[in-house]
């Protein structure tokens, strides 16, 4: 993988591009492609963001939003843009299989693959790229290739807003411990540039239904479970609970983090049966490496502090196993507690 600078003179010259993110997009997956979509459309490019799949609703207030392309019910139209297109810029994901049903058409495209991305592990296969897993965000990293490309000036209100809103959601409001100088630096300059904060932070976060503020409310009410002596708490939802609140994909965002606001719990997992698969999210506090678990037991990955997995066995199973693997790591949890306080 060549790094990214040696990219930015071939871009000085028009280029046909297109622009994903991973599968289930979040707030910094449709930020930075979105942010850079504008960058590149103001530098003559003929460009496209294509999603893998439906984004979700909390994310569509993002300037031309509009114009991304679904590959799921635009396959042939995303097709069409991959067959012509000279590069292929992926980010916020670092493997292709993270894109999922898109994954089999990006293996095939001819042009150029470029990364940019903050998980850890990247596949080295891509052609250029840049892999920085301390970066609070892909948005951080799209606004510092768009300044190494000497074009601070360009970036406008329609830029900011898209960079801001993944920059605040994978920072976790600017509270996680990858929120450095640089980040509120960025902050402190697209203010300046003009960018309204407080009108991102409701769009994304008071958006809530009726439904989904009651399905909290039972989640934590009735569903959170602790293992008190591993400092963990478990949220397991049947697909039927789901469907009693009526819950769609993007709506249970989020709810991994609540448990983590007690001061006895730095593990947090959140389960949830889908139509095909189990879905799971891991999120932590301090020194407890839920990358690690989330790659050994239930073939998924992320970030230090925050990551996904899955699981193919049913509900209870999943939950045997997953019990298991934390009592295993009782001694650990312990320490990671001790070290945290
Ligand atoms: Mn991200």
């Amino acid at each position: 993988m060549k790094p990214i600078q040696d990219l930015i003179p071939e871009l000085n010259v028009p280029k046909k591009i297109v622009i994903t993110h991973h599968y289930n997009p979040d707030a910094d997956a449709l930020g930075s492609t979105l942010g850079l979509w504008h960058y590149l459309k103001m530098k003559g490019h003929d460009c496209i963001v294509i999603s893998p799949n439906a984004m979700p609703d909390f994310i569509l207030w993002m300037p031309k939003s509009e114009t991304v392309i679904n590959f799921e019910t635009q396959t042939n139209e995303a097709s069409k843009w991959l067959d012509s297109s000279d590069y292929l810029f992926c980010l916020d994901f670092n493997h292709l299989s993270r894109t999922k049903y898109f994954a089999p058409v990006l293996e095939k495209f001819k042009g150029q693959k470029v990364m940019i991305d903050h998980h850890l592990s990247p596949d080295e296969s891509f052609d250029y790229g840049i892999s920085i897993p301390s970066k609070s965000s892909t948005c951080e990293m799209v606004y510092d290739f768009i300044n190494s490309c000497g074009d601070n000036a360009l970036i406008n209100l329609d830029i900011a807003k898209c960079l801001y809103a993944g920059t605040m959601t994978d920072t976790g409001s600017f509270k996680f411990p990858c929120t450095t100088a640089s980040v509120h630096a960025m902050v402190s300059d697209l203010m300046s540039k003009g960018l309204k904060t407080a009108p991102i932070h409701e769009a994304v976060y008071d958006n809530y239904n009726e439904n989904r503020l009651r399905f909290l409310g039972f989640v934590l009410s009735q569903k959170m479970k602790l293992i008190t002596d591993c400092h963990t708490s478990i949220i397991a939802i049947s697909r039927s609970e789901l469907n009693e609140y009526n819950i769609n994909t993007g709506d249970t965002e989020g709810v991994v983090n609540f448990p983590l606001s007690l001061k006895n719990v730095i593990f947090s997992i959140f389960i949830s049966e889908r139509e095909n698969e189990i879905r799971m999210s891991f999120r932590s506090k301090g020194n407890f490496n839920v990358n690690e678990f989330a790659r050994t037991y239930f073939s998924g990955g992320g970030h230090a502090n925050a990551a996904g997995g899955k699981s193919d066995d049913s509900l209870e199973k999943t939950l045997e196993k997953l019990t298991n693997a934390i009592l295993e790591h009782k001694n650990i949890l312990q320490q990671c507690y001790k070290q945290s306080n």
